[in-house]
């Protein structure tokens, strides 16, 4: 049995970041010199098994008829019980949306104008390969490896199209690592801390629970297949409780929904404690067999007496205590949270606080009692990472680790030793995904810095590229897909091949391995034969779920213990395998041993001059981040760019619904529209996050504004700790 997971010590495990996974699956990936001879092209129709690529909780599986290498029907595979009712929105025409859109990059391109200019000539495989090739010797000869800096990240999730054969190359060549801190690390830092282990109560389980928050999620529009699963809850007596800032889309179908300021939930959680342990509400037992530092914990809540948390957070104090006695007395109990809470300064604190919350009430206790997180845990154990891309069997040492949220800070800071002098993005824009848009820009305009682009489109990122190879898409390769947000494995068959000249992301590395001289054999491998090789194991989740299996069926659930009791009988993951209030593992880091809210801190100029505070949310429903902004029907139903302001804070400022606004600060300046409503509270304002800013009148999407900042356990992205002014243009 290869369990990778057990190799994994805890600390590098909170070093990975993006979500645990694409790391906890500690990539490996493979290289293949493709798909020939095994994309069967036929004249009949055929019907192959597939399953989304997109950085979403779901993993939606589906099917693909074609004849001809003509799409005739794409859709959800009904027969997987947890995706099976339909795709979202924004995918259900994803042929025609990506794998057939007319702007589609077919062919490799190279610049001819200014860098961010978007002019392009075709060039041919053979001459792309071989001037980049060239230009990378060089750039490695001079300024080494660590002057290469790999951008990949989750635009396709896809285990082998993710990095299973670009970690083999940049590890060869001694590239810097990237630390994928954009999504996810800070959440998964807070609740490894404190539980040891992301996964909880599984997603289908939520049924059996009678009390559900959704904790800064916004379920209906980023985790659409888990919400039949709440509504049936609700339909058996549970009560819905929405803790956001913002009225989201889900907030709007609460039982409840609990306003707190942005950035202070780790202050509300805590308060939450105080009030369950004043009133005598805690589960003694469980904190006294199975938690550690109870003792510290009391002590330390007593700075956060009702009073004080409901002046942090501004909510009524009655609320609060009425909020956290109901939690508490409830059962089962739930907790659901993702990612959303975790894009402040106070992120990963927020996400230990509110783990320990099921330890203090005794949650866990019964099925579907608990937390409920990622789960990608499981496809950690049960598949077999170390084949994924050989990453530990590489001999070169690795280069520094650079982490991707300060891409800007990376690419313009004199003196970085070595510079960077090479930047490979895949499966990534950070243009318009990364904080401090201007500053990235400015970076990627450097003429000694050379750039290469894999895509499928002339993203805002592709514009600055040397060169652009085009990828294919999730209709034309193979991959195997887990997931994050449930408990089944995919594999994706490709159902045509590939459009016009367009190659999996795997065989660009292993083309460009070719070229760079490497004949190590892991540079040989197929996608296919990465693909059999992931379920070459026997772990007991596998049971019964084989290559040949999937190929037949496209997908199978994990073959896991019933009933799904995590931690019933404690066993959390970490190394006192207790629920820990208190960490020595960040007091020996000097960091605080027990959560607690920090205001952040701005110049007194700053909150004079830009005394809103920004949510840069994903709002929109048919964007995915930056991915499909590009598509007409999608930016339609959108409709104009908007500013959510609150009645108050628009009557400040003399502006009315519809109005053309300039939101800026010193990083940067959007142009949108307003609109008033009580959507937003005083004096925090919303802008979606996903708009390409050259589509954009102005040019600039909500992440030129944004703040570069890093939260401090997990490293991530505190966009939201970014303040702004209003103004009527
Ligand atoms: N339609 C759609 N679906 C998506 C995506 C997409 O772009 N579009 N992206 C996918 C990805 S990459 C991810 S990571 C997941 C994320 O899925 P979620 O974790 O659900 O994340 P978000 O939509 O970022 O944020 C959810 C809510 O958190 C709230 N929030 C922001 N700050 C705070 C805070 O300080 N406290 C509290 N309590 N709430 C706060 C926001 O107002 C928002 O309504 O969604 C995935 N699904
Ligand atoms: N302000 C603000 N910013 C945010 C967030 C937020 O809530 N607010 N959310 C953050 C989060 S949670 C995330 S996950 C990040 C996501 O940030 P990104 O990882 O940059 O995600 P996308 O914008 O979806 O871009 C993915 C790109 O990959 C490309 N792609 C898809 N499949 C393939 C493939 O097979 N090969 C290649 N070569 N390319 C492919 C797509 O065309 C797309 O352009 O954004 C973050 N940025
Ligand atoms: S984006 Fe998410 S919900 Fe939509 S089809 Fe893909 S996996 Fe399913
Ligand atoms: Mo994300």
């Amino acid at each position: 049995m290869k369990d990778k997971k057990k190799n994994i010590s805890r600390r590098k495990f909170l070093n990975l970041g993006a979500k645990g996974y694409a790391s906890a699956h500690l990539v490996q990936s493979v290289p293949f010199s493709l798909f020939a001879g095994v994309h069967p092209i036929s004249s009949t129709q055929e019907t192959f098994h597939g399953v989304c690529y997109h950085d979403c909780p779901d993993s939606c599986s589906w099917s693909v008829s074609v004849k001809d290498e003509k799409v005739l029907e794409f859709k959800a595979n009904e027969l997987n019980p947890f995706t099976g009712g339909k795709l979202c929105g924004k995918m259900e025409r994803f042929p025609e949306d990506v794998t057939f859109h007319p702007n589609r990059i077919l062919t490799p391109l190279k610049r001819i104008g200014k860098k961010g200019e978007g002019k392009f000539e075709r060039i041919s495989w053979s001459q792309a390969l071989e001037e980049v090739s060239s230009k990378l010797k060089v750039i490695l000869k001079e300024n080494g490896g660590e002057s290469v800096l790999p951008f990949g990240y989750m635009g396709t999730q896809g285990l082998i199209q993710k990095a299973a054969m670009s970690k083999r190359f940049f590890k060869r060549i001694g590239a810097c690592n990237l630390a994928e801190s954009i999504c996810g690390a800070s959440a998964m830092s807070g609740v490894f801390i404190t539980n040891g282990q992301s996964i909880g109560v599984l997603p289908e389980d939520i049924v059996h629970s009678r009390y559900i928050i959704l904790w800064g999620t916004n379920t209906k529009h980023s985790n659409v297949h888990l919400w039949p699963y709440v509504m049936k809850a609700r339909k058996q007596g549970a009560k819905i409780i929405v803790v956001d800032p913002f009225e989201s889309a889900t907030a709007k179908e609460a039982d409840w929904h609990v306003r707190p300021m942005p950035g202070t939930d780790v202050a509300l959680a805590l308060g939450m404690m105080h009030i369950i342990v004043k009133e005598g509400l805690a589960d003694v037992d469980y904190i006294k067999d199975h938690t550690l530092g109870f003792e510290e914990l009391k002590e330390h809540i007593q700075n956060y007496d009702s009073k004080t948390v409901s002046r942090i957070c501004d909510i009524e104090e009655q609320e609060l205590i009425k909020f956290a006695k109901e939690y508490a007395m409830a059962k089962p109990s739930l907790i659901r949270m993702l990612i959303g809470m975790e894009h402040n300064l106070n992120g990963g604190d927020a996400f230990r606080a509110v783990s320990m919350l099921p330890s203090i009430t005794g949650a866990w206790r019964e099925l579907g009692g608990g937390l409920m997180h990622f789960t990608f845990e499981l496809g950690g154990k049960a598949l077999n990472f170390e084949r994924l891309d050989f990453y530990n069997t590489i001999p070169v040492e690795n280069g520094r680790t650079i982490n991707m949220v300060e891409l800007g800070k990376v690419l313009n800071t004199e003196n970085f030793n070595p510079e960077i002098k090479a930047l490979f993005v895949f499966n990534s824009n950070p243009v318009v995904t990364i904080p401090n848009q201007n500053l990235i820009r400015k970076g990627m305009k450097r003429d000694n810095l050379f750039t290469v682009v894999l895509e499928h489109f002339i993203t805002d990122t592709a514009k600055y590229a040397d060169y652009i190879f085009p990828a294919t898409s999730q209709l034309e390769h193979w991959d195997v897909a887990d997931s994050w947000g449930q408990a089944y494995i995919n594999l994706n068959h490709p159902a045509i091949k590939p459009l016009g000249e367009s190659k999996p992301n795997s065989e660009f590395f292993r083309l460009l391995a070719a070229e760079m001289g490497f004949d190590d054999p892991y540079f040989k491998e197929t996608d296919l034969e990465i693909a059999e090789s992931l379920f070459d194991t026997d772990h007991p989740y596998m049971k019964g779920i084989t290559f040949e299996y999937l190929r037949e069926n496209g997908w199978a659930r994990y073959n896991l213990p019933e009933p799904w009791l995590p931690h019933k009988n404690g066993n959390f993951g970490t190394v006192s395998g207790k629920c820990e209030f208190y960490s020595a593992q960040l007091e020996k880091s000097e960091k605080s041993p027990l959560p607690q809210y920090k205001k952040p801190s701005y110049s007194v100029e700053e909150e004079r001059k830009y005394p809103l505070k920004l949510l840069a949310i994903k709002s929109t429903k048919g964007f995915h981040n930056s991915s499909h902004a590009n598509v007409k029907r999608l930016i339609d139903a959108e409709g104009d760019i908007e500013l959510k302001i609150s009645e108050y804070d628009a009557k400040a400022r003399n502006i009315s619904n519809g109005d053309k606004v300039k939101a800026f600060n010193k990083n940067g300046i959007v142009i949108l529209y307003a609109r008033i409503g009580k959507r937003t509270r005083k004096g925090v304002v919303i802008i979606p996050h996903g708009y390409w800013p050259s589509l954009l009148e102005g040019g600039s999407s909500v992440n030129a504004l944004t703040n570069d900042w890093l939260e401090e356990i997990g490293g991530g992205a505190a966009f939201n700790d970014t303040r702004v002014q209003i103004v009527k243009i």
